[in-house]
Protein backbone atom coordinates (compact mmCIF):
# COMPACT_ATOMS: atom_id res chain seq x y z
CA UNK A 1 0.00 0.00 0.00
CA UNK A 2 1.46 3.21 -0.67
CA UNK A 3 2.07 6.52 1.06
CA UNK A 4 -1.14 8.22 0.73
CA UNK A 5 -3.70 5.21 0.76
CA UNK A 6 -1.60 4.59 4.15
CA UNK A 7 -2.08 7.90 5.55
CA UNK A 8 -5.73 8.00 3.98
CA UNK A 9 -6.53 5.09 6.10
CA UNK A 10 -5.01 5.90 9.24
CA UNK A 11 -6.65 9.03 9.31
CA UNK A 12 -10.16 8.15 7.93
CA UNK A 13 -11.45 8.13 11.60
CA UNK A 14 -10.53 11.21 12.39
CA UNK A 15 -12.27 12.76 8.97
CA UNK A 16 -9.35 14.24 7.96
CA UNK A 17 -10.79 15.25 4.05
CA UNK A 18 -7.31 16.81 3.08
CA UNK A 19 -5.25 13.71 2.78
CA UNK A 20 -8.56 12.36 1.22
CA UNK A 21 -8.59 14.94 -0.82
CA UNK A 22 -5.04 14.34 -2.31
CA UNK A 23 -5.46 10.99 -2.22
CA UNK A 24 -8.55 11.10 -4.63
CA UNK A 25 -6.68 13.08 -6.78
CA UNK A 26 -4.30 10.52 -8.16
CA UNK A 27 -7.12 8.38 -10.19
CA UNK A 28 -7.37 6.67 -13.54
CA UNK A 29 -7.29 9.36 -15.33
CA UNK A 30 -5.41 11.45 -17.68
CA UNK A 31 -3.10 13.98 -16.42
CA UNK A 32 -5.06 17.60 -17.21
CA UNK A 33 -4.66 21.13 -16.51
CA UNK A 34 -7.44 20.33 -13.57
CA UNK A 35 -5.46 18.04 -11.98
CA UNK A 36 -2.74 20.46 -11.43
CA UNK A 37 -5.30 23.38 -10.49
CA UNK A 38 -6.68 20.68 -8.16
CA UNK A 39 -3.26 19.47 -6.60
CA UNK A 40 -2.29 23.35 -6.29
CA UNK A 41 -5.43 24.17 -4.44
CA UNK A 42 -4.90 21.43 -2.37
CA UNK A 43 -1.39 21.57 -1.21
CA UNK A 44 -1.87 25.56 -0.65
CA UNK A 45 -5.37 24.93 1.71
CA UNK A 46 -2.95 22.24 3.47
CA UNK A 47 -0.29 25.11 4.49
CA UNK A 48 2.48 23.57 2.52
CA UNK A 49 3.04 27.22 1.78
CA UNK A 50 3.14 28.88 -1.50
CA UNK A 51 6.57 28.39 -2.95
CA UNK A 52 6.71 24.99 -1.90
CA UNK A 53 3.98 24.10 -3.65
CA UNK A 54 5.41 25.62 -6.92
CA UNK A 55 8.31 23.63 -6.37
CA UNK A 56 6.64 20.43 -6.11
CA UNK A 57 4.18 20.99 -8.93
CA UNK A 58 7.51 21.63 -11.32
CA UNK A 59 9.27 18.46 -10.13
CA UNK A 60 6.23 16.42 -10.57
CA UNK A 61 5.46 17.94 -14.15
CA UNK A 62 8.79 17.35 -15.11
CA UNK A 63 8.84 14.02 -13.91
CA UNK A 64 5.72 13.20 -16.17
CA UNK A 65 7.22 14.70 -18.92
CA UNK A 66 11.18 12.84 -19.01
CA UNK A 67 9.04 9.09 -17.80
CA UNK A 68 6.21 9.76 -20.45
CA UNK A 69 3.47 9.28 -17.63
CA UNK A 70 0.09 9.90 -19.00
CA UNK A 71 -2.13 8.72 -16.05
CA UNK A 72 -2.54 10.51 -12.77
CA UNK A 73 -2.42 7.09 -10.63
CA UNK A 74 0.99 6.62 -12.19
CA UNK A 75 2.20 10.07 -10.54
CA UNK A 76 1.20 9.16 -7.30
CA UNK A 77 4.32 6.94 -6.07
CA UNK A 78 6.49 9.78 -8.01
CA UNK A 79 4.73 12.15 -5.54
CA UNK A 80 5.16 10.61 -2.10
CA UNK A 81 8.44 10.23 -2.93
CA UNK A 82 8.68 13.52 -3.95
CA UNK A 83 7.66 14.56 -0.64
CA UNK A 84 9.43 11.92 0.64
CA UNK A 85 12.77 13.80 -0.68
CA UNK A 86 11.81 17.25 1.23
CA UNK A 87 11.32 15.94 4.21
CA UNK A 88 14.66 14.66 4.26
CA UNK A 89 15.94 17.82 3.42
CA UNK A 90 14.62 19.34 6.68
CA UNK A 91 17.42 19.58 9.22
CA UNK A 92 17.56 16.73 12.00
CA UNK A 93 14.57 14.66 10.26
CA UNK A 94 15.03 11.34 10.47
CA UNK A 95 17.72 11.64 13.23
CA UNK A 96 16.81 9.23 16.06
CA UNK A 97 15.23 10.99 19.59
CA UNK A 98 18.47 11.16 21.99
CA UNK A 99 17.15 9.79 25.63
CA UNK A 100 20.73 8.64 26.33
CA UNK A 101 21.22 11.11 28.85
CA UNK A 102 18.95 10.41 32.40
CA UNK A 103 16.42 12.06 33.15
CA UNK A 104 16.36 13.10 29.02
CA UNK A 105 14.24 16.68 29.33
CA UNK A 106 12.46 17.27 26.02
CA UNK A 107 10.94 20.89 25.53
CA UNK A 108 7.75 20.92 23.49
CA UNK A 109 8.25 24.35 22.07
CA UNK A 110 6.58 26.12 18.95
CA UNK A 111 4.31 28.85 18.12
CA UNK A 112 0.76 28.53 18.85
CA UNK A 113 -1.70 25.32 17.78
CA UNK A 114 1.24 23.46 16.01
CA UNK A 115 0.53 19.90 17.56
CA UNK A 116 3.01 20.91 21.10
CA UNK A 117 0.93 19.46 23.58
CA UNK A 118 -0.34 16.20 20.92
CA UNK A 119 2.99 15.48 20.08
CA UNK A 120 3.93 15.35 23.86
CA UNK A 121 1.11 12.54 24.52
CA UNK A 122 2.38 10.42 22.03
CA UNK A 123 5.91 10.84 22.54
CA UNK A 124 4.99 9.69 26.26
CA UNK A 125 3.22 6.94 24.96
CA UNK A 126 5.37 5.38 22.59
CA UNK A 127 8.79 6.00 24.78
CA UNK A 128 6.82 4.60 27.17
CA UNK A 129 6.21 1.39 24.44
CA UNK A 130 9.96 1.28 24.86
CA UNK A 131 10.48 0.89 28.00
CA UNK A 132 11.53 4.13 29.40
CA UNK A 133 10.14 5.60 32.42
CA UNK A 134 8.15 8.71 31.40
CA UNK A 135 6.98 12.02 33.33
CA UNK A 136 5.17 14.73 31.71
CA UNK A 137 5.35 18.52 33.10
CA UNK A 138 2.94 20.57 32.44
CA UNK A 139 4.11 23.82 31.61
CA UNK A 140 2.15 25.55 29.64
CA UNK A 141 0.82 27.21 32.79
CA UNK A 142 -0.82 30.38 29.98
CA UNK A 143 -3.71 28.83 28.01
CA UNK A 144 -6.86 28.03 29.93
CA UNK A 145 -7.30 23.81 30.51
CA UNK A 146 -3.51 23.74 28.37
CA UNK A 147 -2.92 21.91 32.06
CA UNK A 148 -6.21 19.64 31.76
CA UNK A 149 -5.20 19.21 28.39
CA UNK A 150 -1.70 17.38 29.28
CA UNK A 151 -3.08 15.55 32.06
CA UNK A 152 -5.71 14.14 29.55
CA UNK A 153 -3.24 12.33 27.57
CA UNK A 154 -0.95 11.30 30.62
CA UNK A 155 -3.73 9.69 31.52
CA UNK A 156 -4.18 7.82 27.86
CA UNK A 157 -0.54 6.78 27.83
CA UNK A 158 -0.62 6.13 32.30
CA UNK A 159 2.49 8.29 32.39
CA UNK A 160 2.97 10.43 35.02
CA UNK A 161 1.94 14.33 34.86
CA UNK A 162 3.61 16.97 37.29
CA UNK A 163 1.66 20.23 37.47
CA UNK A 164 1.24 23.22 39.00
CA UNK A 165 -1.66 25.92 38.82
CA UNK A 166 -2.60 27.67 35.75
CA UNK A 167 -0.12 31.33 35.92
CA UNK A 168 2.88 29.61 38.22
CA UNK A 169 6.09 29.94 36.54
CA UNK A 170 6.65 27.16 33.76
CA UNK A 171 10.15 26.68 34.87
CA UNK A 172 9.36 26.14 38.61
CA UNK A 173 6.83 23.58 37.13
CA UNK A 174 10.13 22.10 34.90
CA UNK A 175 12.23 22.25 37.70
CA UNK A 176 9.88 20.54 39.98
CA UNK A 177 9.82 17.71 37.23
CA UNK A 178 13.41 17.13 37.10
CA UNK A 179 13.26 17.05 40.65
CA UNK A 180 10.90 14.35 40.76
CA UNK A 181 12.46 12.13 37.55
CA UNK A 182 15.90 12.52 39.39
CA UNK A 183 14.26 11.03 42.61
CA UNK A 184 11.88 8.65 41.30
CA UNK A 185 14.69 7.45 38.23
CA UNK A 186 12.72 8.83 35.20
CA UNK A 187 14.55 8.13 32.01
CA UNK A 188 12.66 10.86 29.86
CA UNK A 189 10.65 14.09 30.83
CA UNK A 190 8.86 15.35 28.41
CA UNK A 191 7.65 19.38 29.14
CA UNK A 192 5.00 20.79 27.60
CA UNK A 193 5.03 24.92 26.76
CA UNK A 194 2.85 27.36 25.71
CA UNK A 195 2.47 27.93 22.13
CA UNK A 196 4.35 31.36 21.54
CA UNK A 197 5.61 33.72 18.63
CA UNK A 198 9.15 34.20 18.13
CA UNK A 199 8.62 37.66 17.66
CA UNK A 200 7.31 38.15 21.53
CA UNK A 201 10.79 38.85 23.37
CA UNK A 202 9.30 38.52 27.43
CA UNK A 203 7.63 35.23 26.25
CA UNK A 204 11.00 34.18 24.69
CA UNK A 205 12.81 35.43 27.84
CA UNK A 206 10.19 33.12 29.93
CA UNK A 207 11.16 30.34 27.56
CA UNK A 208 14.78 30.88 27.83
CA UNK A 209 14.50 30.77 31.88
CA UNK A 210 12.73 27.36 31.37
CA UNK A 211 15.99 26.27 29.10
CA UNK A 212 18.72 27.27 32.01
CA UNK A 213 17.03 25.13 34.23
CA UNK A 214 16.81 22.22 31.81
N1 LIG B 1 -4.13 16.30 11.60
C1 LIG B 1 -3.37 16.48 12.68
N2 LIG B 1 -3.84 17.24 13.67
C2 LIG B 1 -3.06 17.43 14.74
C3 LIG B 1 -1.77 16.84 14.86
N3 LIG B 1 -1.22 17.21 16.04
C4 LIG B 1 -2.13 17.99 16.63
N4 LIG B 1 -3.24 18.13 15.87
C5 LIG B 1 -4.45 18.90 16.17
O1 LIG B 1 -4.10 20.28 16.18
C6 LIG B 1 -4.80 20.96 17.23
C7 LIG B 1 -3.79 21.63 18.14
O2 LIG B 1 -3.00 20.62 18.77
P1 LIG B 1 -2.28 20.83 20.16
O3 LIG B 1 -1.49 19.62 20.43
O4 LIG B 1 -3.25 21.27 21.21
O5 LIG B 1 -1.33 22.04 19.78
P2 LIG B 1 -0.43 22.92 20.74
O6 LIG B 1 0.79 23.30 19.98
O7 LIG B 1 -0.23 22.22 22.04
O8 LIG B 1 -1.38 24.17 20.94
P3 LIG B 1 -1.18 25.37 22.03
O9 LIG B 1 -0.87 24.71 23.32
O10 LIG B 1 -2.50 26.06 22.03
O11 LIG B 1 -0.06 26.23 21.51
C8 LIG B 1 -5.63 19.90 17.93
O12 LIG B 1 -6.94 19.96 17.46
C9 LIG B 1 -4.97 18.60 17.57
O13 LIG B 1 -5.89 17.54 17.57
C10 LIG B 1 -1.31 16.02 13.77
O14 LIG B 1 -0.21 15.48 13.77
N5 LIG B 1 -2.15 15.88 12.71
MG1 LIG C 1 -0.53 22.85 23.97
Amino acid sequence: MDLFKNLANKLKNTGNKWTQGISNLFSDEPISDVFWDDLEELLIFGDVGIDLTETLIKRLKQRAIDERISKTSELRSVFSKLLIDQLQEVKGMGVPLDVSKKPAVILMVGVNGSGKTTTAGKLAAQLKKEGKKVLLAAADTFRAAAIEQLMAWGERADVRVIAQSQDSDPAAVVFDAIMAAKAGSYDVIIADTAGRLHTKSNLMEELAKVYRIV
